[in-house]
């Protein structure tokens, strides 16, 4: 194959938010757009990773993905890589590509040393909805700010991108194709989508205890995945080593569009599996199943639901984490930390500190999660966005959390299958607040508002913090039965490993009871801005764990509605989503 330099001019709005660069398929398919993107990162990276390196290549299988694989492999012969990895038809879940990087060996015995991840994650797809690409490390995990400002910096003045004239590649079918240039040989090798990954989880978790459970008349799943890539996983990993019936996987089949639908797992965009268990308005006489969860478009993000029963997700790494000893044979030897993003509930903490665990409280955004882990300091971490995981690999993972879930129940009622009552979901969570608390949760979006009104919003609320007393008066004006606020700042981040500072990560309000509320923009979304308030209040005594969470949080919700002008500054009178 020949290389060619093709000139090209820069776009100004390539700056990478807070996974990757997430835009209108329209816009990604203007001339020379991904190309600049890709260009951009190749030249950010060390030249090692670029020059006869191994790049994965592959992601949720959205609308664009296809044309996307093409353009990049065509772009890594012309920038010198040795080989390009595709999962089969081009699908790997997010997980599982930080999983190839870190474990896969290739047919010939290289090893990869970075990815673009082709995907919007959990937003909607279709030509006329989002794509995504996203570049990770060799350590598996999303590139470092270090990196993803330099990609930026590098889109703004890039003149040329390198492309090779190779002939498409057939990514349907596993094996090698193999072309050679006038620089030596480059190869694309087409590999199964779901095999490492399997392998990993089965060296995570006691399969042959999860089998049991699945297979136990007592015992009832089901699992949602949107129509995103966890289809692809689900069948192999819950029907075929597992035992699940075939009947308990909803929208297994991975689709470009997500079958129109919004592949996000929360109760409101996960319509059937909600009524499947139980959780939606009309009722029908069919028993829930005990235990029922949903991937989001690329599957790193999970939600967990027992029958009629949902598990927040703070909640969920709480549990997880305070159980992982015991349940998850990978976490025999004990956990090295726990970590959570700011804007996750403090269930985490409180178990943190029962377990003498180390903790950390980062950013929102998986990256980072990595450094810690990498430095062997932290073992379980969650978000509040229904993301979990572990140092297992360097992003969260849907169906390990739905694993770690089944691994749970399978050790509770090891002594309780072949007779006796069956702990549930619900058991286990109540349990847990019995011990520890229960911190009430919600969080409200404001999807798509003008990006001018929300700058103005949280410019306000920074504003509002130099003045706790007045922030008192307008709090205790609006209710005055919740607590005081006894601190107020943005939310800043100094990495314990390299030192390295993030600022402007959010706006806290926290009050003398432990509630706080938090306001962020969200860094994830195409079109206009996405005002994030997160609300949370915690409650000890166990006579007052069991109420309706929105109830609890009314007056808290109330303060921060007021405090921040939500309907003045947006227009909006109710939020986008509630989670
Ligand atoms: C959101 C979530 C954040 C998550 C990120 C990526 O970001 O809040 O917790 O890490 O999405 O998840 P933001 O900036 O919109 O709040 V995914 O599954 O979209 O890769
Ligand atoms: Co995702």
């Amino acid at each position: 194959f020949n290389v060619s330099r093709v000139v090209t001019t820069p776009f100004g709005d390539q700056k990478p938010g807070t996974s990757g660069l997430r835009k209108k398929v329209k816009v990604f398919k203007q001339p020379n757009y991904l190309q600049n993107f890709v260009q951009s990162t190749f030249n950010a990276l060390p030249p090692q990773n670029v020059r006869g390196a191994t790049l994965v290549v592959s992601g949720d299988g959205r609308y664009f993905s296809e044309d996307a694989i093409q353009i990049i492999t065509k772009m890594a012969a012309g920038n010198g890589l040795r080989r390009v990895w595709v999962g089969q038809n081009g699908l790997l879940s997010t997980p599982a590509v930080s999983a190839v990087i870190r474990e896969r060996v290739g047919v010939d015995g290289s090893k990869a040393t970075g990815a673009f991840i082709l995907t919007a994650s959990h937003n909607p797809g279709g030509p006329n909805e989002d794509f995504g690409i996203k570049y990770n490390m060799e350590n598996g995990g999303p590139a470092p700010e270090g990196i993803t400002d330099k990609i930026y910096e590098n889109t703004k003045t890039i003149k040329e991108y390198l492309t090779a004239d190779l002939p498409d590649v057939d990514i349907t079918t596993i094996g090698v194709t193999s072309f050679s240039g006038s620089e030596g040989q480059f190869d694309v090798e087409v590999f199964d989508s779901a095999s490492d990954y399997i392998k990993l989880m089965k060296s995570i978790f006691d399969f042959e205890s999860i089998r049991k459970l699945l297979s136990s008349p007592k015992f009832t799943f089901c699992y949602d995945a949107l129509h995103g890539v966890a289809g692809a996983y689900a069948k192999r990993i819950f029907v075929e080593e597992l035992g699940a019936q075939e009947s308990s996987l909803l929208n297994c089949v991975p689709k470009e569009d997500f079958g129109g639908g919004h592949p996000d797992p929360n109760l409101t965009y996960a319509k059937e599996l909600v009524a499947r268990m139980g959780l939606g308005k009309s009722n029908s006489e069919v028993e829930p199943p005990e235990f029922g969860a949903a991937a989001d478009g690329d599957a790193d993000r999970n939600m967990i639901l027992g029958k009629r029963f949902f598990v927040t997700p703070s909640d969920s790494v709480a549990i997880i984490a305070a159980n992982a000893v015991e349940a998850i044979p990978y976490f025999s030897a004990g956990l090295k930390g726990v970590a959570r993003s700011m804007p996750t509930s403090a269930a985490l903490d409180v178990v943190a500190k029962n377990l003498n665990l180390k903790f950390f409280e980062v950013p929102t955004g998986w990256k980072f999660f990595g450094n810690l882990m990498d430095a062997g300091l932290c073992s379980v971490c969650g978000e509040e966005s229904f993301g979990t995981g572990s140092d297992h690999i360097r992003e969260k993972d849907g169906i390990w959390a739905v694993l770690a879930w089944l691994s749970i129940l399978a050790y509770k009622n090891r002594e309780n299958l072949d007779g006796g009552k069956l702990v549930t979901v619900e058991d286990i969570v109540r349990n847990h607040w019995a011990a520890y608390g229960r911190h009430y949760y919600t969080r409200y979006d404001y999807e798509n508002v003008d990006a001018g009104a929300a700058k103005e919003l949280m410019a306000c609320l920074v504003k509002l913090q130099s003045s706790l007393a007045e922030v008192n008066e307008i709090v205790s004006g609006i209710q005055s039965d919740v607590s005081k606020v006894v601190h107020a700042d943005e939310f800043e981040y100094k990495d314990p490993v390299d030192g390295s500072i993030s600022k402007h990560q959010g706006i806290r309000y926290l009050f003398e009871d432990g509630s706080r509320l938090v306001f962020r923009l969200s860094g994830t979304g195409s079109e206009g801005a996405t005002i994030r308030l997160y609300i949370e209040q915690y409650e000890k005594d166990p006579s007052k764990t069991g109420r309706d969470s929105q109830d609890a949080l009314a007056p808290l919700v109330a303060v921060a509605l007021g405090l921040s002008k939500m309907q003045e500054f947006t227009g909006r009178s109710a939020p986008t989503v509630i989670t």
